[in-house]
């Protein structure tokens, strides 16, 4: 079987976004391939946070993941910093990889000038720490959503650059993306973001959810009920995409353009369908979180597993690097 890796960070609540893009292919490629997947905390402390809330957040991620469908029996499931090989491999990438390719990361300058009072050197060498999480464990396929791809093009070269320098150690790492590679928030306005409130997590509750969709917007041409719209430029309609049935779609898309069907009743429907995919999720969720001490061996016995295999590769890694 091939490796596979991906992460998540634990930088907030898991939303759709992060399940449509991410995660709902994680669980269909478990039993196809050798999966390990991290809860990247030291890629979340690269902007503000509150260090109290920082293990539940981890332990929220590791349940919310393990209710979608990360069975722990089929995959690793763990944290990021209980294997410090990641950091260390990372500090050895960082001597291979030029600024330049750095500056031109949109992740980067996106994220600069949402946090302007701390762009930090972690911020700036985000991408190096995450081909070093890749290629330790000289993984080849790497699930993700479309905002992720710059990141995964430059751990290819990474990982050239160092096979070229000190002999071949790592595998070319291939991104992989599912059928929805970026969602947007309900804002309407960029992708669906756990730091922007845009968001519907997915253990949300049913009140809430509705909140937010009652508010969520839609094609902005649309003013009055009476206006007709264009489900093409509506974000809720890319969410009925994945969410409603083939029935429901044709005649949103059919009943939107005539006016017939107003953004209300269409956003109930949305609703209906999300709160059925959701429910298992979220039962299953408040089910796993009664008992952490059970999420936390989870995350212990994969970190256990993970480091004996990063160890093995920095070992080739110093060996080939004079470092011994
Ligand atoms: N809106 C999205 N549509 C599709 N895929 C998405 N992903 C994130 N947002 C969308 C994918 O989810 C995986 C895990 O994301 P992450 O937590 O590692 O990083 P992120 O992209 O930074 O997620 P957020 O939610 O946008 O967090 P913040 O606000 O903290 O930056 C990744 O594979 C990602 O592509």
């Amino acid at each position: 079987k091939k490796r596979l890796f991906s992460g998540i960070q634990p930088s907030g609540e898991v939303h759709i976004g992060n399940y449509l893009g991410a995660i709902k292919n994680w669980v269909g490629m478990i039993d196809r391939y050798d999966c390990i997947f991290c809860i990247v905390d030291y890629h979340a402390i690269t902007v503000e946070y509150d260090p109290k809330e920082m293990q539940n957040r981890i332990i929220n991620a590791a349940a919310v993941n393990i209710a979608a469908g990360l069975d722990p029996n089929k995959c690793i499931l763990f944290v990021q910093s209980h294997v410090p090989e990641h950091t260390e491999l990372a500090w050895i990438l960082n001597t291979v990889t030029p600024m330049g390719h750095l500056e031109r990361m949109t992740q980067f300058k996106d994220k600069a000038k949402q946090h302007r009072d701390n762009i930090n050197a972690g911020l700036f060498t985000y991408p190096v720490l995450q081909a070093a999480d890749i290629l330790v464990y000289k993984a080849e396929a790497v699930p993700i959503g479309e905002d992720q791809v710059q990141h995964i093009e430059l751990a290819r070269e990474i990982a050239r650059k160092f096979n070229s320098r000190y002999g071949e150690i790592f595998p070319d790492p291939k991104e992989i993306l599912s059928d929805a590679p970026r969602i947007m928030g309900i804002d309407g306005k960029t992708k669906m973001s756990k730091s922007r409130d845009n968001y519907i997590s997915l253990v949300e509750s049913s009140e809430s959810i509705w909140k937010k969709l009652s508010t969520a917007v839609t094609d902005e041409n649309r003013k009055r009920r009476t206006d007709p719209g264009n489900p093409e430029i509506c974000n809720l309609f890319t969410l009925h995409k994945h969410y409603s049935s083939i029935e429901q779609i044709e005649r949103i898309n059919r009943e939107c353009r005539t006016a017939e069907i107003g953004c209300v009743e269409c956003k109930k429907i949305l609703y209906e369908n999300i709160i059925k995919a959701l429910s298992p999720i979220r039962e299953k969720y408040e089910e796993l979180i009664k008992d952490k001490h059970s999420i936390i061996d989870i995350l212990h016995e994969g970190a256990k597993k993970c480091k004996n295999m990063a160890e093995i590769t920095m070992a080739e890694v110093r060996r080939q690097m004079g470092l011994t």
